[in-house]
């Protein structure tokens, strides 16, 4: 490989945890964001103008325009997370620049948070909590938060990858039947245990659904997935869940299905043009609002932290990165 100083030039865009920055210091001539304000474009185009390595996040755009003014140096974006729908990896490809993600170190997190959002959603966990610290809570009353039970449930999950599956297994637990869509049906040896149901037509799975969880990744073909033709297939009674990205579902559409009440209800973690929300979702009470958080563990951060040292460190040793991602993976 090409990096030709000793240590490479690694510039990090965000704030890392302190053991993964200290260990970068150490390895890689490092560059951190000590007060982590996320980079402009024009200083995320110095920074790849200079770096022989890029550690972005999901806050990053990385694309063709930013990759059009990389260095001859810059050999290899590692970017801190598993999406890398904030990189144009064609660009990327073309300019001989190597892209790394880190999967599967925040799966079962990833899932975790998804449970997290259907229990809220269907249970109401965060109306009661408002109505309890507002100090309007008068009293137990037979009919007062009656929530949705999710025992016994139709869960349909979009995109089986590894966090998919790992909501899949949580689910069963829960007493779920899972229902899934994917680009592949999986193998029967996965599909067993889960006794999970395999839905070619997305469209016809939504129809039967009381709760939708997306977990696949953002890429130009499920943009959108879930426009609002396909949001009106859901049942009013349905709740959708989204851990994963925001550009997957139509926001408007959601929005505006939610207030007519043609859904009954949303956990959303993630947002078409995050950190602005469409402002009519945060008046509704049957919406729960995350701020991508579904990976946000300690542990998970540390992870993905020693994922990025491992990418860089193999590549710069000039083997090929564990977590090379190309193109046609997405
Ligand atoms: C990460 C995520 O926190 O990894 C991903 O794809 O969506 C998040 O959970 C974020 O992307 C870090 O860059």
């Amino acid at each position: 490989m090409a990096v030709s100083p000793k240590k490479p030039h690694v510039i990090v865009t965000r704030k890392l945890p302190d053991a993964i920055e200290t260990r970068m210091m150490e390895l890689f001539d490092t560059r951190l964001n000590a007060d982590d304000k996320p980079m402009t474009q024009a200083q995320l185009i110095e920074a790849i103008k200079t770096a022989d390595v890029l550690v972005p996040t999901v806050t990053d755009r990385i694309d063709a325009r930013v990759l059009s003014q990389a260095g001859p140096k810059l050999r290899l974006i590692a970017s801190f997370g598993t999406g890398v729908d904030h990189i144009d990896l064609d660009t990327a490809r073309q300019r001989g620049v190597v892209v790394t993600n880190t999967p599967g170190v925040l799966t079962e997190d990833t899932a975790d948070m998804t449970m997290a959002l259907i229990l809220a959603v269907a249970r109401r966990v965060g109306e009661g909590e408002r109505l309890v610290r507002a100090a309007k809570w008068t009293g137990w009353a037979p009919t007062a938060m009656l929530g949705a039970r999710i025992w016994g449930k139709r869960l349909g999950i979009i995109g089986m990858g590894r966090i998919g599956q790992a909501v899949a297994r949580r689910a069963r637990g829960f007493g779920m039947a899972v229902h899934y869509h994917n680009r592949r049906r999986l193998h029967a040896d996965i599909e067993k245990p889960l006794e999970a149901t395999y839905w070619e037509s997305l469209d016809q799975m939504l129809a039967r659904m009381d709760i939708v969880s997306i977990n696949c990744p953002h890429t130009p073909a499920t943009y959108h997935l879930l426009s609002a033709r396909r949001l009106k297939l859901m049942r009013p009674s349905a709740i959708l869940v989204n851990t994963a990205r925001g550009e997957v579902v139509d926001e408007n559409a959601l929005t505006r299905m939610l207030r007519a009440g043609e859904l009954a209800g949303a956990g959303l973690d993630v947002f078409e043009h995050e950190p602005a929300i469409n402002p009519k979702l945060i008046e509704l009470d049957k919406v729960v609002l995350l701020p991508h958080m579904g990976s946000a563990t300690l542990e998970g951060r540390i992870e993905m932290g020693e994922k990025v040292i491992i990418n860089i460190k193999t590549f710069v040793d000039g083997h090929r990165p564990p977590d090379r991602v190309l193109a046609a993976m997405f």
